[in-house]
C-alpha cells in the first residue's frame, strides 16, 4: 500500500552527499540539487514539517586518488572544495537546513556504532578473500583505485566498483585488463579479510519491498534498475577497505581499515540530521525512527543502487530506521552534445557561473529545471540558455511584470484600482485551477511540468493584456481599464507563490515590487491577493536580454 502524503507528519528530504574532491557542475545541480530544493521550498510553503539536508562526501577513493593527483593530503582536498561546494549551494538558492560533512568526529561516531550495531547482531560475513593489490604502492585495489574493461559494455576506463559508461555496478574482479590506477600496473593477487553485506539474503524482502511496494510511486527509471538488479541476483558485498582514509572499522582485528565510503556516506545523512537537531533543538530520531516521516531521496542515476537497495538493505538490517519513501533520480545532463567530463573539463561549473553572470541564479535555476533529465539523458546548450532567458523570462515573465506594473504606475501612481473582473471568467478559473496542477506535478517528481504550468500564469497575463489592450482605452474606458490592471495585479501576486519554489530570487524582488508578502501555498489561486488602494513598491526590470557576446564567451570558455 502506497501511503498518501497526508498520512505523514514530516518530511526529511536530501541531496547525495556530492565528493569534495572538485567543484560542482551544473550536471550535478540539474541531478539530485535543484529538484530537491524545489520540492523542499514547496513543501515549507505548504506549511509541512520538513528538513532538507545535505553535505560532503569527504571520503573514499574519490578524495584520496584526486589528493595524490594534486601531490597534497585527503584533509587539504576536503578542506578546500567543502566550503567552495557549500558556498556555491548557497549562492544559487539551495536551501538545505544542515550542509554537513563526513568528515566531523559526530559522523564518524555515527557510521562507527551503525557499522558495530550490525556486526554484533551477526549482520556481516567475515571472508578472507583474494584481491588485487599493488606491490609499488604496497596497497589493495578496490573501487576507483582500479581500472579496465567493463564486461558489459567494453569502455575501457571502468572503475572496480562501476562503470561510469553504461551504469552498472562492477566489482573489482569482473574488469577485463584490470590496471592499477596508482602505477598503472598489472595487479597482483593477495589475500585480505573484509566484512560483506550478504545482499542476497534480502532478495525476499527486496522484491516485496520494491517490485511489488513501490511498482506504482518510484520513477520508471528507478524501478527498472532496482528491478534488473534484483532479478539478476545480488552479491555479496563488502563493506570494509584497506585504506588509511575514512572511518575507521571498530574492531580491534580491523587494524588499518576503514568502513567501504558508500556504507559511511548515506549514514552522512543520519549524522546530519544529529548535528542539525542539535543545533536547533530537536529530536532527530523523529525524523528517522518514526514511520510518519517521509524520507526521500534526491540522487542521480548513477547512485540509484546505493539508495534503494544497499543503503535500505542496511537501514532494515539495523531495525531502528524507516525506510525511504521515495528515491527520485534523473538521468545525466550532458553538455553541448558531449558527456560531462571532468577529467577533460567538459563542464559548466556552478561556482564560475555565479562570477560570470552575477545575479542570475534563477535564470540557471529556470533553464536547468527546464531541462531536467527527470526521464531520460537531456541537453544543456548555451544557445538554448539564452533563447529560454530572452525568449521566455524576458519575453513573457519578465515583460508581463513590466507592463503590469509600470501601468498600474503610470495610471494610478502605483496604488492598486478598484475593479470588476468578473466578466473575465476564463482567466479567473485558470487562475484557479493552475497551484491545484503545478501541485500535483511536484508531488509527481515532475518539476519540468510543474514549472511549464507555473509559466502558464505569465503566458496567461500576457495573452490578457494583449487581447484586452488596456493602453487603448485608457482615455475612452478608464473604469475597464482599472478592472484589467486589478486582474492583471492578481496574476502578479499569483506568480509571487506559484513560482516561488522555482524561482526563489526573483519571487522576492516582485514581492517586494508588489509591496506584498504570500508565505502560503493556500493562498495561491486567489484573486483578492493584492486589494485596491494597497501601495506597490518600487519597479525594476525582472529580467534583462543576454546579448550574443555574454553566450560566446561562455561557449568559448568550454572549449578552451
Ligand atoms: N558522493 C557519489 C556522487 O557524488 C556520492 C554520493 C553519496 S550520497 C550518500 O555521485
Ligand atoms: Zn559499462
Amino acid at each position: 500500500m502506497v501511503k498518501e502524503d497526508k498520512d505523514y507528519k514530516r518530511y526529511l528530504i536530501t541531496s547525495a552527499l556530492p565528493y569534495a574532491n572538485g567543484p560542482l557542475h551544473i550536471g550535478q545541480i540539474a541531478g539530485a540539487y535543484l529538484t530537491a530544493d524545489i520540492y523542499t521550498r514547496y513543501l515549507r510553503l505548504k506549511g509541512k514539517e520538513v528538513i532538507f539536508v545535505c553535505g560532503s562526501d569527504e571520503h573514499g577513493a574519490a578524495i584520496t586518488i584526486r589528493a595524490k593527483k594534486d601531490k597534497t593530503t585527503p584533509q587539504e582536498i576536503v578542506g578546500t572544495y567543502h566550503s567552495i561546494i557549500e558556498e556555491s549551494f548557497k549562492d544559487f538558492g539551495i536551501e538545505f537546513d544542515i550542509y554537513h560533512r563526513t568528515s566531523s568526529e559526530l559522523h564518524h561516531k555515527t557510521a562507527s556504532e551503525f557499522f558495530t550495531v550490525l556486526h554484533e547482531s551477526g549482520k556481516f560475513e567475515q571472508k578472507t578473500v583474494e584481491q588485487y593489490y599493488d606491490e609499488e604502492h604496497e596497497q589493495f585495489l578496490a573501487d576507483r583505485y582500479i581500472t579496465g574493461t567493463c564486461p558489459n559494455c567494453d569502455y575501457d576506463a571502468a572503475y572496480g566498483d562501476q562503470c561510469e559508461e553504461c551504469g552498472s555496478t562492477l566489482s573489482p574482479r569482473e574488469l577485463i585488463n584490470p590496471k592499477s590506477t596508482l602505477s598503472g600496473n598489472v595487479p597482483i593477487s593477495r589475500e585480505t579479510t573484509h566484512w560483506y553485506l550478504p545482499m542476497g539474503d534480502y532478495e525476499e524482502w527486496l522484491k516485496e519491498w520494491i517490485l511489488v511496494g513501490h511498482k506504482s510511486d518510484w520513477k520508471a527509471n528507478v524501478y527498472g534498475q532496482c528491478k534488473s538488479w534484483i532479478e539478476g541476483g545480488l552479491k555479496s558485498r563488502a563493506m570494509t577497505r584497506d585504506l588509511d582514509w575514512g572511518v575507521p572499522v571498530p574492531l580491534d582485528e580491523a587494524q588499518g581499515k576503514v568502513l567501504y565510503v558508500w556504507l559511511d556516506a548515506p549514514i552522512g545523512y543520519i549524522s546530519a540530521t544529529k548535528q542539525w537537531a542539535e543545533d536547533n533543538g530537536k529530536n532527530w530520531e523523529d525524523y528517522w525512527k518514526d514511520e510518519d516521516t517521509k524520507l526521500v531521496h534526491f540522487i542521480g542515476k548513477d547512485n540509484i543502487v546505493f539508495h534503494a537497495i544497499i543503503f535500505p538493505i542496511l537501514l532494515h538490517a539495523h531495525g531502528e530506521f524507516i525506510l525511504p519513501d521515495n528515491v527520485p533520480a534523473n538521468e545525466f545532463l550532458n553538455i553541448e552534445g558531449r558527456k560531462v567530463s571532468t577529467s577533460r573539463n567538459w563542464a559548466v561549473w556552478l561556482h564560475e557561473y555565479l562570477e560570470d553572470l552575477p545575479n542570475k541564479q534563477d535564470v540557471l535555476r529556470y533553464v536547468l529545471c527546464s531541462i531536467a533529465p527527470e526521464t531520460k539523458d537531456s541537453e544543456f546548450t548555451w544557445k538554448d540558455f539564452q533563447a529560454r532567458n530572452n525568449n521566455e523570462l524576458v519575453a513573457i515573465l519578465g515583460n508581463f511584470i513590466n507592463r503590469t506594473l509600470v501601468l498600474t504606475q503610470k495610471y494610478y501612481d502605483g496604488i492598486v484600482p478598484d475593479g470588476d473582473f468578473s466578466s473575465w471568467g476564463d482567466v479567473t478559473g485558470r487562475i484557479q485551477e493552475i497551484p491545484g496542477e503545478i501541485a500535483s506535478s511536484v508531488e509527481q517528481f515532475k518539476f519540468r511540468e510543474g514549472l511549464a504550468k507555473s509559466m502558464e500564469l505569465a503566458r496567461l497575463g500576457n495573452q490578457f493584456l494583449a487581447e484586452t489592450e488596456p493602453w487603448k482605452l485608457q482615455k475612452t474606458e478608464p473604469e475597464k481599464v482599472q478592472s484589467i490592471m486589478l486582474l492583471a495585479l492578481q496574476i502578479a501576486a499569483n506568480i509571487t507563490i506559484a513560482m516561488r519554489p522555482f524561482l526563489p530570487d526573483t519571487c522576492g524582488k516582485l514581492s517586494k515590487m508588489l509591496n506584498i508578502d504570500i508565505d502560503h501555498w493556500e493562498q495561491a489561486g486567489r484573486l483578492d491577493l493584492v486589494q485596491p488602494g494597497h501601495a506597490m513598491g518600487e519597479i525594476s526590470l525582472l529580467f534583462e536580454k543576454l546579448e550574443d557576446e555574454v553566450i560566446d564567451e561562455q561557449i568559448e570558455k568550454l572549449h578552451s
